[in-house]
Protein backbone atom coordinates (compact mmCIF):
# COMPACT_ATOMS: atom_id res chain seq x y z
CA UNK A 1 0.00 0.00 0.00
CA UNK A 2 0.80 3.76 -0.63
CA UNK A 3 1.49 5.60 2.55
CA UNK A 4 1.82 9.01 2.81
CA UNK A 5 5.81 8.53 4.36
CA UNK A 6 6.65 5.83 1.63
CA UNK A 7 7.10 8.63 -0.47
CA UNK A 8 7.64 11.63 1.88
CA UNK A 9 11.34 12.67 1.65
CA UNK A 10 11.07 15.96 4.10
CA UNK A 11 13.75 15.95 6.65
CA UNK A 12 13.30 18.43 9.18
CA UNK A 13 16.43 18.75 10.12
CA UNK A 14 17.96 19.86 6.18
CA UNK A 15 15.28 22.55 6.18
CA UNK A 16 16.37 24.81 8.73
CA UNK A 17 17.44 27.56 6.44
CA UNK A 18 13.70 27.87 5.12
CA UNK A 19 11.22 27.47 7.65
CA UNK A 20 9.75 30.92 8.32
CA UNK A 21 10.82 31.98 5.01
CA UNK A 22 8.09 34.33 4.18
CA UNK A 23 8.57 35.98 0.20
CA UNK A 24 6.28 37.97 -2.05
CA UNK A 25 6.77 37.30 -5.67
CA UNK A 26 5.22 37.80 -9.32
CA UNK A 27 5.24 35.23 -11.98
CA UNK A 28 6.19 36.66 -15.52
CA UNK A 29 2.53 36.35 -16.41
CA UNK A 30 1.94 38.99 -13.77
CA UNK A 31 0.30 36.87 -11.09
CA UNK A 32 0.82 37.87 -7.73
CA UNK A 33 1.80 35.54 -4.45
CA UNK A 34 2.86 35.25 -1.27
CA UNK A 35 3.76 32.50 0.37
CA UNK A 36 5.19 31.55 4.55
CA UNK A 37 7.02 28.24 5.18
CA UNK A 38 5.34 27.74 8.72
CA UNK A 39 6.94 24.94 9.37
CA UNK A 40 8.83 21.54 7.78
CA UNK A 41 5.02 20.36 6.64
CA UNK A 42 2.81 23.46 6.24
CA UNK A 43 2.45 26.74 4.47
CA UNK A 44 0.47 29.57 4.44
CA UNK A 45 -0.57 31.43 1.63
CA UNK A 46 -2.32 34.20 -0.21
CA UNK A 47 -2.83 35.01 -4.29
CA UNK A 48 -3.00 38.90 -4.64
CA UNK A 49 -3.29 38.54 -8.16
CA UNK A 50 -4.16 36.40 -11.35
CA UNK A 51 -6.82 33.51 -11.91
CA UNK A 52 -7.78 32.86 -8.77
CA UNK A 53 -6.59 36.25 -6.98
CA UNK A 54 -8.17 37.04 -3.49
CA UNK A 55 -8.06 33.05 -2.36
CA UNK A 56 -5.83 32.36 0.67
CA UNK A 57 -5.03 29.47 2.62
CA UNK A 58 -3.90 28.90 6.00
CA UNK A 59 -1.87 25.04 7.32
CA UNK A 60 -1.96 23.59 3.75
CA UNK A 61 0.35 20.54 4.20
CA UNK A 62 3.23 20.39 1.78
CA UNK A 63 6.33 18.10 0.53
CA UNK A 64 9.28 20.58 1.26
CA UNK A 65 12.73 19.72 0.28
CA UNK A 66 16.27 20.82 0.16
CA UNK A 67 17.97 20.82 -3.03
CA UNK A 68 21.40 22.95 -2.17
CA UNK A 69 21.50 26.23 0.48
CA UNK A 70 19.30 28.12 -1.39
CA UNK A 71 17.14 26.40 -3.41
CA UNK A 72 14.28 24.64 -1.96
CA UNK A 73 11.30 23.30 -3.24
CA UNK A 74 7.84 22.98 -2.08
CA UNK A 75 4.47 20.49 -3.55
CA UNK A 76 1.26 19.99 -2.21
CA UNK A 77 -1.96 19.43 -3.54
CA UNK A 78 -5.28 21.34 -2.55
CA UNK A 79 -8.19 20.13 -1.15
CA UNK A 80 -9.62 21.95 -4.89
CA UNK A 81 -7.94 19.38 -6.39
CA UNK A 82 -5.04 21.91 -7.98
CA UNK A 83 -1.56 20.44 -7.29
CA UNK A 84 1.04 23.04 -7.20
CA UNK A 85 4.87 22.52 -7.04
CA UNK A 86 7.28 25.87 -6.89
CA UNK A 87 10.87 26.23 -6.41
CA UNK A 88 12.50 28.80 -4.93
CA UNK A 89 15.79 29.97 -5.23
CA UNK A 90 16.60 32.64 -2.90
CA UNK A 91 20.06 33.21 -4.01
CA UNK A 92 18.97 34.76 -7.27
CA UNK A 93 15.61 35.64 -5.69
CA UNK A 94 13.71 33.52 -8.58
CA UNK A 95 11.03 30.97 -8.28
CA UNK A 96 9.81 28.41 -10.87
CA UNK A 97 6.00 27.28 -9.95
CA UNK A 98 3.57 24.29 -12.04
CA UNK A 99 0.52 24.72 -11.45
CA UNK A 100 -1.82 22.02 -12.32
CA UNK A 101 -5.33 23.08 -12.34
CA UNK A 102 -8.16 21.05 -12.78
CA UNK A 103 -10.94 21.82 -15.47
CA UNK A 104 -13.68 22.90 -13.23
CA UNK A 105 -11.59 25.72 -11.80
CA UNK A 106 -10.14 26.80 -14.96
CA UNK A 107 -13.76 27.01 -15.63
CA UNK A 108 -14.67 28.57 -12.35
CA UNK A 109 -11.65 29.75 -10.66
CA UNK A 110 -14.09 32.45 -8.51
CA UNK A 111 -15.94 29.25 -7.37
CA UNK A 112 -12.00 29.00 -5.35
CA UNK A 113 -11.48 32.16 -4.55
CA UNK A 114 -12.23 32.61 -0.25
CA UNK A 115 -10.37 31.49 2.56
CA UNK A 116 -10.23 28.65 2.07
CA UNK A 117 -9.79 26.98 5.67
CA UNK A 118 -13.78 28.05 5.96
CA UNK A 119 -14.74 26.07 3.67
CA UNK A 120 -12.95 23.21 3.60
CA UNK A 121 -15.79 20.79 3.07
CA UNK A 122 -16.98 22.64 0.30
CA UNK A 123 -13.96 22.55 -1.90
CA UNK A 124 -13.32 19.09 -1.96
CA UNK A 125 -17.33 18.14 -2.72
CA UNK A 126 -16.19 21.06 -5.90
CA UNK A 127 -13.35 18.94 -6.40
CA UNK A 128 -15.25 15.40 -6.16
CA UNK A 129 -17.86 17.00 -8.73
CA UNK A 130 -15.08 17.76 -11.69
CA UNK A 131 -14.74 17.91 -14.47
CA UNK A 132 -10.81 17.00 -13.52
CA UNK A 133 -9.92 16.84 -17.04
CA UNK A 134 -7.78 18.09 -19.27
CA UNK A 135 -6.14 19.56 -16.36
CA UNK A 136 -4.77 22.72 -17.27
CA UNK A 137 -1.04 22.96 -16.72
CA UNK A 138 0.54 26.50 -15.89
CA UNK A 139 4.58 26.36 -15.78
CA UNK A 140 6.28 30.04 -14.65
CA UNK A 141 9.32 31.60 -13.46
CA UNK A 142 8.55 34.16 -10.65
CA UNK A 143 10.76 37.31 -9.62
CA UNK A 144 11.25 37.41 -5.37
CA UNK A 145 10.64 40.80 -4.91
CA UNK A 146 10.06 40.88 -0.83
CA UNK A 147 12.08 38.20 1.76
CA UNK A 148 12.37 38.05 5.02
CA UNK A 149 12.29 35.13 7.22
CA UNK A 150 10.20 35.29 10.62
CA UNK A 151 9.38 32.49 12.88
CA UNK A 152 8.20 28.85 12.77
CA UNK A 153 4.21 28.53 13.73
CA UNK A 154 3.34 32.41 13.64
CA UNK A 155 -0.03 32.90 12.80
CA UNK A 156 -0.19 36.08 12.63
CA UNK A 157 2.09 36.38 9.18
CA UNK A 158 -1.12 34.86 7.07
CA UNK A 159 -4.00 36.35 9.05
CA UNK A 160 -6.22 38.29 6.37
CA UNK A 161 -7.27 38.47 3.73
CA UNK A 162 -5.47 40.27 0.61
CA UNK A 163 -7.95 42.54 0.18
CA UNK A 164 -7.94 43.66 3.62
CA UNK A 165 -4.27 44.25 3.69
CA UNK A 166 -2.80 47.71 4.50
CA UNK A 167 -2.17 50.05 1.12
CA UNK A 168 1.35 48.60 -0.45
CA UNK A 169 1.76 45.45 1.52
CA UNK A 170 2.26 43.40 -1.64
CA UNK A 171 4.37 46.34 -3.87
CA UNK A 172 6.85 46.30 -0.84
CA UNK A 173 10.71 45.96 -1.88
CA UNK A 174 13.72 44.63 -0.38
C1 LIG B 1 1.71 29.31 -6.27
C2 LIG B 1 0.98 28.90 -7.35
C3 LIG B 1 -0.33 28.43 -7.16
C4 LIG B 1 1.13 29.26 -5.01
C5 LIG B 1 -0.15 28.81 -4.82
C6 LIG B 1 -0.90 28.38 -5.89
C7 LIG B 1 1.40 29.91 -2.77
C8 LIG B 1 -2.26 27.92 -5.63
C9 LIG B 1 -3.22 27.93 -6.56
C10 LIG B 1 -4.58 27.50 -6.24
O1 LIG B 1 -4.81 26.89 -5.20
O2 LIG B 1 -5.46 27.76 -7.01
O3 LIG B 1 2.98 29.79 -6.38
O4 LIG B 1 1.92 29.69 -4.00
Amino acid sequence: MITEESFDSTHPEELAGFLGRHFIYTYDNGWQYEMYIKNARTIDYRIHSGMVGGRWVRDQAAHIARLSDDVCKVSWDEPTGTSVSVTANFAERRLHGVIFFPRWVVEAPEKTVCYQNDHLETMRALRDAGPTYPKQVIDEFARLTFVETREIDDESVVAEAPQQLPDGYADRRN
